[in-house]
């Protein structure tokens, strides 16, 4: 039995030719970002991978078929708020495909069906970490394990302070998982520029960060690599003005009975947008426009690497 994986033709034909290709997530349209700023950031998303000369491939389950290269029919489906559309990572993945489901796929879930697909790089807006608190909760998401796991890298604004970054790093590290900051010492804070974490390892130009995704593949290591991409100072909201609506966000999830789980994300993302005005969500699009030109940087330097351009 060969997986139900349907490629786009130009996604197909990118990567039989080894042209540039950046896989794109889903739950950050159905369930990370409100509506219509979805469906309208995930087509600029596309455009700005396209504008740096690679092919995107937005992934999602449409029907049972994991979908690598989204129609804009099927974009909008997913970003629409009375669809039905599942949230898949590792553990829901599977069965959501046996059951001829429809899903949009985390960075977990995308990572997979990317390497599925033969695509290498990932743009992304933020990953799942450490939630605070998880030293009771145990709320660690499985983002982490697929990036120990799964050998694509993604492209992330670092981590969200809905998270415990120092956690995350300290996870991501014991899991072997080299976490690259681009052009800056400091590990980002997704909304600000700067955390205060120094960041394992830093890259200036994206040729380093290619050749060091080449060699993990050459030495047989398993697993992805995480580059954090610094938010564009026009787009940043400093960190004294998030800190106390992140902080009103947790307490009302602690308070909520039915947030937890895969819905404490999605809710945190919401609250936070109400809370800020729309501020936020301004931040996120910036972000992850920047890192979609980012990732097709990386990508354009892993198929000249390849030697077939
Ligand atoms: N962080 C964001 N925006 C998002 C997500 C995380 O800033 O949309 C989504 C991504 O799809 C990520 C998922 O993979 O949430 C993580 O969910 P959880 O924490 O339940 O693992
Ligand atoms: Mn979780």
């Amino acid at each position: 039995m060969t997986p139900p994986l349907d490629i786009a033709p130009d996604v197909a034909e990118a990567l039989a030719n080894n042209q540039p290709v950046v896989a794109l997530e889903s739950t950050i349209i159905s369930h990370g970002m409100p509506y219509p700023q979805n469906i309208e950031t995930a087509r600029k998303v596309e455009a700005a991978v396209r504008a740096t000369g690679a092919t995107p491939a937005t992934i999602a389950v449409l029907q049972g078929r994991a979908t690598i290269g989204l129609s804009d029919a099927a974009l909008a489906r997913l970003g629409d708020p009375n669809a039905q559309i599942e949230k898949l990572s590792r553990t829901n993945l599977a069965a959501c495909l046996a059951r001829k489901g429809d899903g949009a796929t985390t960075v977990a879930a995308t990572m997979i069906l990317a390497h599925l697909a033969g695509i290498k790089v990932f743009a992304t807006g933020g990953i799942g970490g450490v939630h605070r608190g998880a030293e009771l909760s145990f709320d660690i998401s499985a983002d982490l394990y697929e990036l120990a796991e799964t050998p694509v890298a993604v492209v992330c604004a670092g981590a969200k302070a809905i998270l415990d970054i120092p956690k995350t790093l300290e996870v991501l590290e014991s899991l072997g998982v080299p976490v690259t900051t681009f052009g800056q010492t400091d590990f980002p804070a997704f909304w600000s520029r700067q955390s205060t974490e120094r960041s394992p390892s830093t890259a200036n130009t994206t040729l380093e960060i290619a050749e060091a995704i080449q060699m993990r593949a050459t030495l047989g290591l398993k697993g992805g690599h995480l580059i954090a991409n610094p938010i564009p100072h026009k787009d940043e909201i400093p960190t004294d003005e998030m800190t106390p609506i992140i902080a009103q966000a947790i307490d009302e999830a602690e308070a909520t009975p039915d947030i937890d789980g895969p819905a404490m994300t999605p809710f945190l993302l919401q609250r936070i947008f109400e809370l800020t005005e729309g501020r936020s969500l301004a931040s996120n699009i910036g972000l992850v426009l920047n890192n979609a030109h980012l990732a097709a940087k990386i990508a354009k330097d892993l198929s000249d690497l390849a030697g077939n351009r």
